[in-house]
């Protein structure tokens, strides 16, 4: 009993701390722009989250990087956080939607759209991501890329300046390293060794497994941790939810 209250204790804190600060372990820079569906999610000018670009005008995301629409931009084809490269497009957000199925609680259905106020032009550093089709379950051991701006780091504050990017493998029985707070909705990856992940500020970023986005960046305990994968939304249960959003959506 004891323990398991301090597992809880240790969820809890690690979700706060996700929470509040918003980190790619293990990885390396990216070519610059070749991860032509990232985008940043900033408040106030910084980033606080990641997101995937799947159609022109929709950003896919975690439901736990939710902030008004009129506080947050989106920023696609960004590379360097701190330097005005100039080919950097950012866009307003017209709509916020949280799915109905979201849980702060257990971080079940951690996955939001948002809307751009205008329709993003595809180019050769902005592309669409691809959702999956295939209903075959992912197999563990599966190769997956995950990228973003989150700190290098997992007692680091900092976040990386450049996008970076980093694979992992998706883990299967990932009930057991979480004593069952996984649900059908989420999917784990990681290192078997550890020292690779995503961590704060990668949160509502892309997993990209044989080319299909298949996961959000959620949760965890700690991070690059084997004994405590990533935890991501796994997407290819959204896949229906998106798309009737997108077709039926008659606002601009
Ligand atoms: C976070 O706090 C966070 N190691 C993101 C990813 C992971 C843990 C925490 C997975 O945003």
């Amino acid at each position: 009993m004891k323990k398991c209250l301090e597992y809880a204790l240790l969820l809890i804190i690690s979700m706060l701390h996700g929470s509040l600060q918003q980190r790619i372990i293990g990885g390396q820079e990216v070519e610059p722009y070749s991860i032509k569906y990232q985008a940043s999610i900033q408040y106030n000018n910084y980033h606080y989250c990641g997101g995937t670009l799947i159609h022109r005008q929709w950003v896919v995301t975690a439901a736990h990087c939710w902030r008004p629409s009129y506080l947050i931009k989106v920023v696609l084809s960004e590379h360097n956080l701190s330097s005005k490269e100039g080919v950097e497009q950012v866009f307003n957000v017209s709509r916020v939607l949280v799915n109905y199925m979201y849980s702060y609680r257990t971080f079940d259905s951690d996955i939001m759209l948002l809307k751009l106020e205008k329709p993003a032009e595809f180019s050769a550093n902005i592309q669409p991501a691809v959702l999956p089709t295939s209903l075959a379950p992912l197999q563990g051991g599966t190769f997956c890329t995950v990228s973003g701006w989150g700190v290098t780091q997992v007692y680091s504050y900092y976040l990386s300046p450049v996008l970076r990017a980093v694979d992992v493998q998706i883990i299967p029985q990932c009930q057991y390293y979480y004593y069952y707070r996984i649900t059908d909705n989420m999917v784990c990856a990681g290192s078997p060794l550890g020292g690779k992940d995503s961590c704060q500020g990668d949160s509502g970023g892309p997993l990209i497994c044989n080319g299909y986005f298949e996961g959000i960046v959620s949760w965890g305990i700690s991070c690059a941790n084997k004994y405590f994968p990533g935890v991501y939304t796994k997407v290819r249960n959204y896949v229906s939810w998106i798309n009737w959003i997108i077709e039926n959506d008659n606002t601009n």
